[in-house]
């Protein structure tokens, strides 16, 4: 078992030679096989000449020279020294006066070692604290320069270097990543004409329409300021109280309470830049524009009972699946989609394109393909890259603009303003990870931390001593730098559009889009969070508003909290509200699904006596339809297999229960079976599989196993459980094979609705 899979996993050379000799002697260009003309006009600035992208991609258009190897240390066969350089003799004990005396003031070496330390933490993110980060490239399909000057869409085929991190938002930098929450999608683009960040989510609306009620909102879902409890949730009163006096969230609020909020994997999420975006081409033409990231592994989520106890099994559950899926070459990949509209279309929509709480439906706009991100390498080092990582809503490109959206208004003044307090300083731009691969020139100077060493006497503008450098590209054009578009001026006035005043219609829209399963978990989840609120007034409230979604909505959520549905909430607008239709493309199962059974880890539980030949054969088979098959037992060490064959047992059932794996199979084996059935945790391993709708493959004595556990051998009706497959051990394969179909799906929510 253990030499077949260490063998048979992919291999990702992206990190050959990143560590070790390799390391320490970085071959120019190692991350960029392909040279290219455009390698020297991007390749170092004053401040910064290392590239960020992944290993071996050969990049079209834009090929950064090196890597981040300037800045890369690597300690192999080297000597300790101080941070002054100086070879040091002794790490274990402080120079003392006398051996039983005390330490002397000038043992310089204990004194640098122990200031470091106290000084190792930054404070964390005030929002999104909690995140993992990967490097890629971006490849536009085509060229879109009819539509925006913006370089990563130049040519079909560019390649554009990107950091992406994704995150929690409410919990603190160590607490658990499958808790309920919306999770935060950055994309930091590292293009020619500098860092483009699209600092999205993987919902595409917000609670609040205006950047005025964002500290409020995060106050209120945070541990509350009295005891911090509780942690990493918005099941408590604080959060529950504020919203439902926020009727602008509820449509939020849905998304918030669906399957998106517990996503199976970050590779499994969508992103979305949530506002309204303009996009401008060389002649300063704009259309206005939404960014959506569409994953190629589908879109698939936990189930909540399942998320909760993942919370205790493994906190870093969604960190860990980014990172091997990255080590073993199963690269996370999504494609670029974009709503492309004109002002006048967006005029005649029933609501306001500058309203965050709102989305376009594809139906009314269609999303276009336009490119694809791949991520292709973990990072070196977690502090360095991914918690220095300074993501800024202001950083935009030539051919791309903002819109007034007045949340993200506030956001472009926020995200660069937070970095100062978070990292030290204005010269955050400097730290590697944050540097651009664009050259930096301008008459900034000092700030603490200065990296660059700036030359001659010249720091200002206009100058003749300095030639008149750096000098403008020229104020006119959209072609040559970047260019706001002209806004006709309007009134001062704090208020907001009239139609941001439709709170209900698309939190309808949004509901009868779902699958009855979905709808399902989204009534249990308001139950859920609902019942963890201490004050009944606002669960009554609440209950008012859902009146306004839908009556099935507010009635389901009324009888799982002992309640009479109250009269809705008054309507802060007398206008009709608009209908919709239902649009499928906001259910996550309407989604088209992975192609294959890549990456699902798939328990074989088996004990002694067990079957060889046909566990081997579930195995081999299994990995190599992309899989993680593993052979779990409760206890580690070797299993003698009933032809009296060992088998390395993998992982132990309590170092990694039911909710770690997507799949269970039962090995075939009478004494195995046995041994499995007197196991506490094997026996509840099974019945976990089976109530969070996860396939289940039982093999010849195996299905004595299910039987014994209470598993039905079908659904209520009498139907064929979807999910469900009991084999012949003579005659595996059909069972297999849709078994492998199954895990394709992930999860089947016939079963559970039973
Ligand atoms: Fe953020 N947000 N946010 N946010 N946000 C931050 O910036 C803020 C909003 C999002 O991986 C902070 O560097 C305001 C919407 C992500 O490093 C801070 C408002 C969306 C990340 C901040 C919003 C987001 C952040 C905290 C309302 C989806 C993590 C640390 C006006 C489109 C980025 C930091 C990373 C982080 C402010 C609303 C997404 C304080 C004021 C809407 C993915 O600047």
């Amino acid at each position: 078992g253990t030499q077949q899979s260490a063998a048979a996993i992919p291999h990702n050379a992206n990190k050959a030679g990143e560590h070790g000799e390799a390391a320490r002697t970085p071959q120019p260009g190692q991350t960029c096989p392909v040279p290219h003309a455009a390698a020297s006009a991007s390749s170092t600035s004053e401040t910064n000449g290392s590239a960020k992208t992944g290993g071996g991609v050969p990049p079209l258009g834009v090929c950064p020279a090196g890597d981040l190897d300037r800045v890369r240390a690597d300690a192999s066969e080297q000597r300790l020294t101080t941070n002054q350089g100086v070879p040091v003799a002794d790490n274990q004990n402080s120079l003392k006066v006398g051996l039983r005396g005390p330490t002397a003031m000038e043992d310089f070496i204990l004194r640098e070692k122990l200031t470091h330390f106290d000084h190792e933490r930054i404070p964390e993110r005030v929002v999104h604290a909690r995140g993992s980060a990967a490097h890629g490239y971006f490849e536009s399909y085509q060229n879109l320069s009819d539509l925006t000057r913006a370089a990563p869409f130049a040519a079909a085929g560019k390649r554009t270097p990107v950091f992406v991190r994704f995150s929690t938002v409410a919990g603190e930098r160590g607490s658990a990543d499958s808790v309920r929450d919306v999770r935060g999608f950055a994309v930091k683009f590292y293009t020619e004409e500098g860092n483009w960040d699209l600092v999205g989510n993987n919902i595409p609306v917000f609670f609040i329409q205006d950047a005025m009620k964002f500290p409020d909102l995060i106050h209120a879902v945070k541990p509350e300021p009295n005891n911090g409890i509780p942690q990493a949730a918005s099941a408590h009163d604080t959060f529950w109280d504020f919203v439902t006096l926020m009727p602008e969230s509820t449509h939020m609020l849905m998304w918030h309470l669906s399957d998106r909020a517990i996503p199976r994997s970050y590779r499994t999420m969508q992103g979305f830049g949530v506002h309204t975006f303009r996009l401008v081409n060389a002649q300063g033409a704009s259309v206005f524009c939404k960014f959506h990231w569409q994953p190629l592994a589908g879109t698939h989520s936990l189930v909540w009972d399942e998320a909760a106890k993942i919370t205790g099994a493994d906190p870093d559950f969604h960190r860990r699946d980014l990172w091997e899926a990255i080590e073993a070459g199963a690269y996370p990949e999504w494609e670029l989609g974009l709503q492309i509209f004109t002002e006048e279309q967006a005029e005649q929509f029933p609501f306001d394109v500058l309203d965050p709480t709102k989305i376009v439906p594809e139906e009314l706009v269609p999303v276009q393909i336009v490119g694809k991100m791949t991520l292709n390498r973990n990072p070196d080092n977690f502090f360095a890259e991914t918690e220095q990582v300074a993501f800024c809503t202001a950083h935009i490109v030539p051919g791309i603009d903002f819109s007034n959206d007045p949340l993200l208004q506030g956001r472009i003044h926020s995200y660069l303003d937070t970095q100062i307090s978070r990292l030290g300083g204005a010269n955050f731009h400097e730290i590697p990870i944050n540097a651009p691969l664009a050259k930096v020139h301008n008459n900034q100077r000092d700030g603490m931390h200065r990296q660059a060493v700036h030359r001659g006497r010249v720091a200002y503008e206009p100058n003749s001593l300095g030639g008149g450098c750096p000098f403008q590209v020229g104020m006119a054009g959209f072609t040559t730098a970047f260019a706001s578009l002209p806004q006709p001026p309007d009134d001062k006035v704090r208020g907001k559009p009239e139609l941001f005043a439709d709170h209900y219609s698309q939190a309808r829209l949004f509901w009868i889009s779902q699958t009855p399963a979905e709808q399902e978990h989204i009534v249990n989840a308001y139950r859920f969070e609902l019942s963890k609120v201490q004050t009944p007034a606002i669960r009554v409230r609440l209950l008012s508003m859902l009146a306004n979604v839908d009556p099935i909505l507010a009635e389901g959520v009324a009888q799982g909290l002992g309640l009479e549905v109250p009269p809705p909430m008054p309507l802060a607008t007398s206008a009709p509200p608009p209908q919709y239709p239902p649009s499928p493309s906001l259910s996550l199962l309407a989604r088209p699904g992975a192609k294959g059974a890549q990456t699902r880890k798939v328990a074989i539980l088996a004990g002694h006596g067990v079957d060889a030949p046909t566990l081997h054969a579930v195995y081999a088979e299994l990995l190599a339809a992309g899989a993680v098959p593993r052979v779990v037992s409760p206890q580690l060490g070797q299993l003698v297999a009933y032809d009296g064959s060992r088998i390395d047992v993998e992982v132990s059932i309590e170092a990694a229960p039911a909710v770690l794996y997507d799949a269970v199979v039962i090995a075939d084996g009478a004494a195995s079976v046995a041994m499995l059935m007197r196991d506490p945790d094997a026996r509840d391993f099974v019945r976990q599989q089976y109530r969070h709708c996860k396939p289940i493959l039982a093999i010849g004595a195996g299905q004595d196993l299910l039987t014994k556990v209470g598993v039905p051998p079908a659904l209520e009706d009498g139907t064929a459980d979807p999910a469900l497959w009991t084999a012949d051990p003579a005659a595996l394969e059909p069972a297999l094979a849709a078994f492998r179909q199954a895990l394709a799906a992930h999860r089947d929510f016939r079963r559970e609705r039973d």
